[in-house]
This record gives C-alpha cells, sequence and structure tokens, in this order.
C-alpha cells in the first residue's frame, strides 16, 4: 500500500451498541470500495472485520480490528470497535487513535444503551461525531421514531443530512437533504442520482395509520441545529427565520468538524445503500490528522508539551490495541501523532522505558497484513513481536520520551476462580494467562495466595468466557471456572481458657507437650499478640515459640471454615514438659490442639469483607437500586445527583453479596449502570449466614477426604 500524506487519512471509529451493525458497515464500505469483490456476513462468520474463531463463534465482535479503504485517493483507517458492553476496554483505547466517529444506530432498535456510552465517550474526547443510521431495509425500520430518539438523547446537534426512501424491503434510496437531490441504488453499491422523489414528502406509516410530512421538518431540523452550532449563525437564523443554501452547506460540514453538529446518514449496511454516500462525506468533511489541534503529551519532567501532526517532528505515537496472532504473535497496532515510523529501526518506548526493534511494518485489513515502506504522522499501522510493549505505551525518542495520558480503563470486577481441567498444566496455564494479560488491560489475573486460587477478573460473563476459550483454542489448556472465593476471616467471641495435650508414649520416641492458653478477642485489624506468662518453668524457654509456631499455623488455616483466624490475643499461662520426649513438634502440636479447643469454647465469628460501593444510575434506577442494596444487606452511606440526571449512591455491602455485581446491575438497569467497588473492612458476618459458608466449607472437605 503506498504511503499517504497527513491530508489524505481519515482515522473513523465504528461505536455503538451491540449488533447496530458495524461489522457489517466496514464490510459493506470495503465492498464499495471494490476492496472486496463480494460482502462476507456475520452471520456466515466471513466477515473482512471479525476474523477472530471467538467472534465467528458468537456472531459479535469481541476485540477492536481495523481496515484501510482507498476511496478517491484518500486513505480511509475504518476502526470497528466491539459494541457488547464487557470489551469497552478497546474502545475506550481505540478513540485515541480516531479523528472522528460515527455512531451507527440500528432503525429498529433505535438509541441503545451502548450508543449513549459511545456518544459521551466521543463528547469527552472532543471528537466529531457523525451518526449512521442502518438497517433500514428491516421490517420495522422506524426513521422517524429512530431520528426523534437521537434528538431527546443528543439535543439538538443531532441534524438529519438524509432521509430514506421507501421503507423496510421498499428502501431504495436517499433523499439528500442539504442538496436536495436523491440517489437511488437499483443494484449493488453504487448510487445513481435522481430527482427528490414526490413521495418524500409524504410517507405512508401503515402502523401510525396517517400520512405525515417527513422532509420539510427534517430540514428545518437541519437547518436549525446548523444555527446553533454557530453563534453568528444563530444570530442570522433568527433575524432571517431561515439560512442561505450556500450558509447552511458550509455551517453544517463547520458544525461537525467542531464537534458542534452531528449529522445523521441513512442507509443498510448488509444491501449497500448510503455507503457510498457516506465514504464521500467522510473524504470531503471529515477531519484529517491536519485538522486536530495539537497533541497534549507529557514530557520526562511531567511538563506539558504539545505535537503537532508533523511528519517531520519528532516521533510520537500511541500504541491503541494488542492483538495475538496465531502466525506471528503478538502484534502492537498504533496510531502516529508526529514523526515518522520506519521498518528495521529502533524506537524508544517512553512508558516501559526501553527500546524497541522495529522489524517489517504493515497494514492490518482483519487479519491480513499488508506491507507498508513507512507510518508518517496521522496514519496507523502494525508491527510484530515486540516484547517490551503494551496497549496504552507511546513511542517516542530517547532524547524526548514524552507520553501521552493513559487511557482511563474500567476496573473489571467479576471474579472468576480457575483451574485447569488436567492436573500438570499449570504452567502452560500461566504463560497463556500471562499473554492475554499483555493483550487486554481490562483483563487482570492474580493469585489469592490466602484462597489459593487463580482468579481472573473481567468485564463481565462474555468477556470471561472468551478468554477461558481462547486459553483452549490458543494455549491448549481447558479450565473449570467457579466464582472465586470470598477471603473470610474467623475471629473469636468471648475470652476462654484452654489446655492442648500432646502425649505419645507408647515405646518407641515418645513425643510430650501439654500447654495451657487463654484467648480473648481483640479489636478489628489489631491481628496476633501471644503473651508468655510461663512461670516457675512449666515449659522451657526454647518450646514458647515453637507453641506460638503452633497457634499462628493453625490460625492460618482457620478453624472451622478454612479462613485465617486474626484479632485474637493468646497468653501462654501453664504447661508441662517431659526431659526428652518434648520437642519443638511436640510444643507446636500442643499449640495447635490448645487453639482448637480454646476457640470452641470462646465461639468463632466469622468476619465477611466489606467493599465501599459507588453505583451511577440514571435518577430512573435509584429506587431499585437502593431496594436491591438492601436486600444485600447494604448500608446507604448517601447519594450524590450528577449531571445529565444521573445519581451516585455510595453504600457499604458485603463482598459476598456483590460478587456477581456486574451482572446484576446490567439487568436492573438495561446497562446503564456503572460501579466501582473498593475494599473497606472486615465486619463480623450474622451468624446463620456465616454458618452456611462453615458447613459448606466442612462438607467440601468431607468430599475431598472420601476421594
Ligand atoms: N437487515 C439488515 N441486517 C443487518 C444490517 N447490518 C447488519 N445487519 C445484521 O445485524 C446483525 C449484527 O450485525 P454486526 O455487523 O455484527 O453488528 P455489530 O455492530 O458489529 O455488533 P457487535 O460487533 O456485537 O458490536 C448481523 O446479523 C447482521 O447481518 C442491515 O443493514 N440490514
Ligand atoms: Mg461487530
Amino acid at each position: 500500500m503506498k504511503t499517504y500524506d497527513a491530508k489524505d487519512i481519515r482515522n473513523v471509529l465504528l461505536v455503538g451498541h451491540g449488533g447496530s451493525g458495524k461489522t457489517t458497515l466496514l464490510e459493506s464500505m470495503l465492498f464499495a470500495s471494490g476492496a472486496i469483490t463480494r460482502m462476507g456476513t456475520v452471520e456466515d462468520g466471513n466477515t473482512v472485520s471479525d476474523h477472530d474463531p471467538d467472534e465467528q463463534h458468537r456472531q459479535i465482535s469481541v476485540s477492536l480490528s481495523m481496515a484501510p479503504i482507498e476511496w478517491n485517493d484518500v486513505k480511509i483507517n475504518v476502526l470497528d470497535a466491539p459494541g457488547t458492553a464487557d470489551f469497552v476496554g478497546d474502545v475506550r483505547s481505540a478513540v485515541r487513535a480516531a479523528d472522528a466517529v460515527i455512531v451507527v444506530v440500528s432503525a429498529v432498535d433505535g438509541v441503545e444503551v451502548q450508543t449513549e456510552f459511545a456518544w459521551e465517550l466521543a463528547v469527552q474526547e472532543d471528537l466529531p461525531r457523525a451518526v449512521f443510521v442502518n438497517k433500514l431495509d428491516r421490517e420495522r425500520a422506524d426513521f422517524p421514531a429512530t431520528l426523534d430518539q437521537l434528538v431527546s438523547s443528543f439535543g439538538n446537534q443531532v441534524a438529519p443530512f438524509e432521509l430514506p426512501i421507501g421503507a423496510e424491503s421498499e428502501f431504495s434510496g436517499i433523499a439528500d437533504l442539504l442538496h436536495e437531490k436523491a440517489d437511488l441504488y437499483p443494484s449493488g453499491p453504487k448510487a445513481e442520482e435522481s430527482e427528490w422523489p414526490d413521495e418524500i414528502h409524504q410517507i405512508a406509516d401503515p402502523a401510525r395509520e396517517k400520512l405525515h410530512q417527513i422532509a420539510d421538518p427534517a430540514r428545518e431540523k437541519l437547518i436549525e441545529a446548523v444555527a446553533e452550532s454557530d453563534d453568528a449563525l444563530i444570530e442570522q437564523y433568527l433575524e432571517e427565520g431561515t439560512l442561505p443554501e450556500a450558509v447552511i452547506t458550509r455551517g453544517a460540514k463547520d458544525g461537525f468538524t467542531n464537534a458542534r453538529l452531528a449529522p445523521v446518514f441513512v442507509g443498510s449496511a448488509s444491501k449497500a445503500i448510503g455507503i457510498d454516500r457516506l465514504l464521500d462525506f467522510i473524504v470531503e468533511e471529515f477531519p484529517s490528522p491536519l485538522d486536530r489541534a495539537p497533541l497534549p503529551v507529557i514530557a520526562k519532567g511531567g511538563e506539558e508539551k504539545e505535537r503537532a501532526c508533523d511528519p517531520n517532528g519528532p516521533l510520537s505515537a500511541f500504541v491503541f490495541k494488542t492483538v495475538s496472532d496465531p502466525f506471528v504473535g503478538h502484534i502492537t497496532m498504533f496510531r502516529v501523532f508526529s514523526g515518522k515510523v520506519r521498518p528495521d529501526s529502533s524506537v524508544h518506548n517512553a512508558t516501559q522505558g526501553t527500546d524497541e526493534r522495529i522489524g517489517q511494518l504493515f497494514a492490518l485489513k482483519g487479519k491480513e497484513h499488508e506491507t507498508v515502506s513507512e507510518v508518517p504522522a496521522g496514519d496507523i499501522g502494525a508491527v510484530a513481536k515486540l516484547p517490551h510493549t503494551h496497549t496504552g505505551d507511546t513511542f517516542a525518542t530517547k532524547d524526548d520520551p514524552v507520553q501521552l495520558a493513559p487511557v482511563e480503563l474500567p476496573e473489571p470486577l467479576l471474579a472468576y476462580a480457575i483451574a485447569p481441567k488436567t492436573k500438570g498444566e499449570e504452567d502452560r496455564l500461566a504463560t497463556g494467562l500471562a499473554r492475554l494479560r499483555e493483550e487486554d488491560p481490562t483483563f487482570r489475573v492474580a493469585r489469592n495466595d490466602e484462597t489459593h486460587e487463580t482468579v481472573i477478573y473481567g468485564m463481565g460473563e462474555a468477556h470471561l468466557g472468551v478468554q477461558m476459550e481462547r486459553l483452549k483454542a490458543k494455549f491448549g489448556v481447558e479450565v473449570e471456572a467457579k466464582p472465586a472465593k470470598i477471603a473470610y476471616r474467623e475471629t473469636i467471641r468471648a475470652k476462654a481458657k484452654a489446655q492442648g495435650r500432646h502425649v505419645k508414649q507408647s515405646g518407641g520416641h515418645g513425643q510430650y507437650a501439654v500447654c495451657e492458653i487463654e484467648v480473648e478477642p481483640l479489636p478489628r485489624g489489631e491481628g496476633f499478640v501471644y503473651e508468655d506468662k510461663i512461670f516457675g518453668g512449666a515449659i522451657p524457654q526454647q518450646f514458647i515459640p515453637s507453641i506460638e509456631k503452633g497457634i499462628v499455623k493453625t490460625m492460618s488455616e482457620g478453624v472451622l471454615s478454612g479462613n485465617p483466624m486474626v484479632d485474637i490475643k493468646v497468653t501462654l499461662v501453664d504447661g508441662k514438659f517431659h526431659s526428652v520426649d518434648s520437642s519443638d513438634m511436640a510444643f507446636q502440636i500442643a499449640g495447635s490442639l490448645a487453639l482448637k479447643e480454646v476457640v470452641e469454647q470462646a465461639g468463632v465469628a466469622l468476619l465477611e469483607p466489606i467493599v465501599q460501593l459507588q453505583v451511577t444510575v440514571p435518577e430512573s434506577f435509584t429506587g431499585d437500586i437502593m431496594g436491591d442494596l438492601n436486600a444485600k444487606r447494604g448500608k446507604i452511606q448517601g447519594m450524590d445527583q450528577l449531571s445529565g440526571g444521573k445519581q451516585v449512591i455510595n453504600a457499604m455491602v458485603p463482598q459476598g453479596e456483590v460478587a456477581r455485581y456486574v451482572i446484576d446491575l446490567r439487568s436492573m438497569t438495561g446497562g446503564r449502570g456503572a460501579f466501582s467497588m473498593t475494599f473497606s473492612h472486615y465486619e463480623e458476618m450474622p451468624q446463620h449466614l456465616a454458618q452456611k459458608v462453615i458447613d459448606e466449607y466442612q462438607h467440601a472437605r468431607e468430599e475431598a477426604h472420601k476421594k
């Protein structure tokens, strides 16, 4: 592929709710541009973008992918982001690589949760936003209703640039509101210009059983949006009640590039209707990297600097995605903001503080690689086998190692404990997990030494499901998954006193150790105190620590529930020894026995971890959320009002009650809620619930002994 100057590059990210048609839109763009001769479909699993076996199996995108489209001598790097909430990490990184987004909305389902999320993200990044209303060929497609939803969700900046001609299976073309002409698609992706059809003024809607005007109000909405996108224009509009043609056209385009107006395009990705028009608009009106404001970067000392899009400037490039390829291993996808990356050269990874050897450079088209001779400022490229580089890193120069601000990624909050199905595969599992972790910053792996579990953390069930499938498919390890254990703690309820006797003196080398201890509960968080109150040499000095060792070991294993015991004071008050048969081990055992005996009397309480939960939801869900948190034994601490009709609910909740909160919250709010969770403290668990935990542990132990 030839090298393009920045002025002839467009970096466009497709975002929107899962299933709205982003992957199919990219497929039809490739088809309309002649890059592919036949369109694949998601159903057939043969699209360019959904090339991962998991994607073909699930018929959804699970990972960001891209393809370059060459249209009218301009290179359009189209990034196809997954629309499922579990994979938002990829969307958040991808917005960094784009200069504008297209929000894809299904005309059947309208504005959905991830549509809103994607929109908000583009607003946060101040990226120009266009909307593509897709699936107009489908039964029950409803453009007027979708447009209404767009305006009510995102405001008057939403401006229809096009209207569909024909509905559902009759959908056959597009009426251009800006230029008052029409394009029909009798066959294939190429438009045939035609007159503004009469019918566009009226559209029969059997459902609504009424005729209503659509073109003129839509055009009015467009003119209003143009006027509102610029202070000077609003004045002119208020004075004259409309705007001259040329002003509308210019204003609409400026409004878009200034992210103050969101043009709405219509079409059908499956039928490739309206795609050539969309590509025309991208080439003519979407910002090139040169149109972007210089990029803020952070220099070594923390000083803020800027990087303009200049191929001759110092290198700064951002790694927005890492994928694993079955043949070449790791592939690093990066966007160059200044300078250029050349093959067979070295770049400085400013984030990791190390140099990386760049081999061959290529442009990715789904899973295909097309070699390129360089990746200049404004363009996106890929390189394989960089050992030290991760998503979110910045390439720069050694003498000026600037970095881009890190991408804020959501915290993975769904935890599964996993183990290989087949014994002896622990190493291969560890390798696989490390690789998957490197590729996906929203995937976490931790070894919990307390519960002795390997725990994987992800954004949701689909996310962890995909990762476990990849462990099997790519690393040959099949795993068993179960909810991660909650790290409970044991403690005692009252003071008590007991003896531990370990006496075995029936022939051969005897064992003799007796110790007497008192225990008392300590305030939360005080840990363990051991006091020696032996008088008169009842137990020789060298065995005092042995008793402590035995007690500490038993505490770490827990007495009733397999969870470590904490916050107790043990006072060694008496004991007996034998000059021959007493030993370090004998007194360790006596100490352990004494503890088991004494806690029986003192009563064991289970402590459960309490987390600080912060739940952000649209106001309308507050009641449900609070009711649910109360049912989860949560203590509401307060609420804060946010802009945009959202509320933050702060609560302290037992961790065990919110282990699956990712899933609960999504089902309660239809995916409109978000939450964060941090460990706060331990609290005593109600006895009846504690008993259930203890019974489960005892039962599991008995089962394990039977095997
Ligand atoms: N009838 C019709 N179906 C479409 C159109 N566009 C997409 N589809 C279908 O809608 C379904 C979802 O399409 P995708 O392209 O996978 O949607 P997506 O936005 O990439 O979904 P995620 O990857 O999950 O975010 C598939 O079954 C497509 O065949 C369209 O214009 N018309
Ligand atoms: Mg997709």
